[in-house]
């Protein structure tokens, strides 16, 4: 019989990625802006903490209207982060550290001072005019009043998701902020641009893409309305550009016309709301070559009602489910990415953990339980710090255009200001945008000007100075969990089981490879706890990986104790 020989398992499969938001880690020049050579100043610290890759947010030159996630030139830096040869040397000095670099491509939607847009509202015949969405009013209705809108969608940044433009008397789609208009992927000139583009990237020596909303780039054609729920003020476009009909098709012939050829040195990570299991198994399906990973929302929006901003309290067992089945979903093809955080979620130890009296240990328990499942790991900035977290008092307090947009709509609307600031405190993504805590110097060491959004004042106590020279401190104990994926194969590679998806407050599942099996168990709670595991007896004669309580060993897990146990077994 011929051996069947496995596929070496792809480089990402063992790394982990760490994500810088440029406009808040650490600023070079005191413009209180965060910058490409406050990056590289920091790449011997992300080298300490071991990670693989680093994904940088967007560094294009951009109006900001979204924090650069509104590009007017997809080919160049915008002068607030540096040169091209600023990005040069950080890409020079990161792989001089054995760390990839990837960008991130917003390509659903440019600014509208990209060249292509200016062009493209120029006249309605411009040879771009057909670039972007552009639609008549809705017949029988007065142009530029509501109600005349071609669909009813609301965008993701309040009010509606067409804006209209006088002179040339249609108006523009834009999912995100008026000032993002969605690029019309069902020109293929478009496509091509955009493969052009990322072509340019990777001479250049970048490696690899996390894609902005990536599965929005395909419109189910005719554009129509959407369902209005009650109470709502605008239809549910989401069925008609979340997947849309030709998105595998888009994703393939980007993956053919960029990546291929380079399938072993680089990495795509598509950003996807609202992506099933069964579409992440088909986008991350090898065989069918789109990407490598996607990022799924359903653990983040559990918490959530209808809409982001409708609060509701979170049942450790409802994320058990959901990640359970995101487990078993991608276990015989695909791949998970795996995050708590990112730039736009609230600080996950305030949001899963206790960032008050177990702030510490709760954030080395998220840790833990997040980097034990199967797939690839993303640290967020500040994360490996436990930073918590900001405490806004005011609509002035924030930056962030969802936030203040969500403010003023919810408001005009009759809401409470008390309510929504609250809810703004919880969920708004201004909490993940406060500046990187370097020391506990005033403004913490991100700048000698003054920030952009306020420092957490929390930093005299949270930081990375304080926190690299505390052997017990988040800090390393992220590092160990790096550490631990690349020495300890059943951590990358290892099939997974979830144990006591009914228990309220214990987080339990086994890896297994081979003869070797691994135990993660967690107390999501405050109190004492016994896991109610039938052979914990066993478990508990077994090697200790790693834990975040000192000396804890017992049938008793400490309030937010967290352990890592490993055993031989009978193959
Ligand atoms: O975010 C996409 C997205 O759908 C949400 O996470 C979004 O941040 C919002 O909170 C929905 O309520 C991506 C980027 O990560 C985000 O920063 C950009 O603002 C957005 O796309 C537009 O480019």
């Amino acid at each position: 019989m011929i051996g069947v020989t496995q596929p070496e398992p792809a480089w990402w499969t063992t790394s982990v990625v760490y994500q810088v938001y440029p406009r808040s880690f650490a600023d070079s020049d005191g413009d209180g802006i965060g910058d490409l050579r406050g990056i590289t100043s920091r790449l011997d610290y992300l080298h300490r903490l071991g990670i693989d890759v680093l994904w940088l947010s967007p560094i294009y030159p951009s109006p900001q209207d979204d924090n650069g996630y509104d590009i007017s030139d997809y080919q160049g830096v915008d002068p607030l982060f540096g040169t091209l040869a600023d990005l040069d040397e950080l890409i020079a000095q990161a792989h001089a550290r054995g760390i990839k670099v990837v960008m991130d491509l917003v390509v659903n939607h440019t600014s509208d001072e990209h060249p292509w847009f200016v062009e493209s509202r120029s006249s309605t015949d411009n040879p771009r005019r057909d670039w972007y969405w552009w639609r008549p009013t809705r017949p029988g209705t007065v142009p530029g009043e509501p109600g005349s809108e071609p669909t009813n969608w609301g965008s993701f940044f309040s009010g509606p998701a067409w804006e209209y433009d006088e002179a040339s008397g249609e108006y523009f789609l834009h999912l995100f902020s008026r000032r993002q208009p969605d690029l019309n992927w069902e020109n293929p000139e478009v496509r091509k641009a955009v493969h052009r583009m990322m072509r340019w990237w990777l001479d250049r020596g970048v490696d690899g893409f996390r894609m902005d909303v990536i599965n929005m780039i395909s419109k189910e054609l005719p554009l129509r309305d959407g369902v209005v729920s009650p109470g709502a003020v605008h239809g549910d476009g989401g069925p008609f550009y979340l997947c849309g009909p030709r998105i595998h098709e888009f994703l393939a012939e980007m993956h053919a016309e960029v990546v291929a050829g380079h399938e072993s040195t680089l990495l795509t990570v598509g950003e996807m709301p609202g992506v099933t299991v069964e579409q992440a198994r088909m986008f991350t399906d090898p065989a069918r070559h789109e990407v490598d990973m996607v990022f799924q929302f359903e653990h983040v929006s559990l918490d959530q009602g209808d809409g982001k901003w409708d609060l509701r309290p979170l049942e450790l067992t409802a994320l058990k489910h959901s990640l359970g089945r995101w487990q078993e979903g991608l276990a015989e093809s695909g791949w998970n990415s795996l995050y708590w955080n990112n730039h736009d979620q609230p600080r996950a130890v305030s949001r899963f953990g206790d960032d008050g009296e177990h702030r510490v240990r709760s954030a080395k328990l998220l840790g833990t339980v997040l980097h034990l499942h199967r797939g690839t790991p993303y640290v967020y900035q500040g994360e490996e710090l436990g930073m918590v977290n900001a405490p806004f008092a005011a609509i002035e307090d924030f930056r962030d255009i969802e936030s203040v947009n969500h403010y003023r709509h919810a408001v005009e609307l009759g809401a409470q200001p008390a309510e929504v600031l609250d809810a703004l405190r919880t969920m708004g993504r201004d909490n993940a945008r406060t500046p990187m805590q370097w020391d506990a110097s005033t403004h913490a060491g991100f700048t000698s000007g003054t920030p952009w959004i306020a420092v957490n004042p929390d930093h005299v106590e949270v930081n990375a100075e304080a926190a690299v020279a505390d052997p017990d401190s988040v800090f390393h104990h992220y590092r160990r969990l790096i550490e631990l994926r690349r020495t300890v194969p059943a951590v990358a590679h290892g099939d997974f089981t979830m144990l006591l998806p009914d228990d309220p407050v214990v987080y339990a599942f086994t890896r297994r490879l081979d003869d070797v099996e691994l135990l993660t168990v967690a107390n999501f709670s405050g109190e004492p706890v016994r896991p109610g595991l039938p052979d914990w007896q066993e478990w508990l004669g077994t090697e200790l990986l790693l834990g975040n309580v000192a000396g804890s060993s017992g049938p008793e897990l400490a309030a937010w104790e967290a352990r890592v146990h490993r055993r031989t077994v009978a193959r």
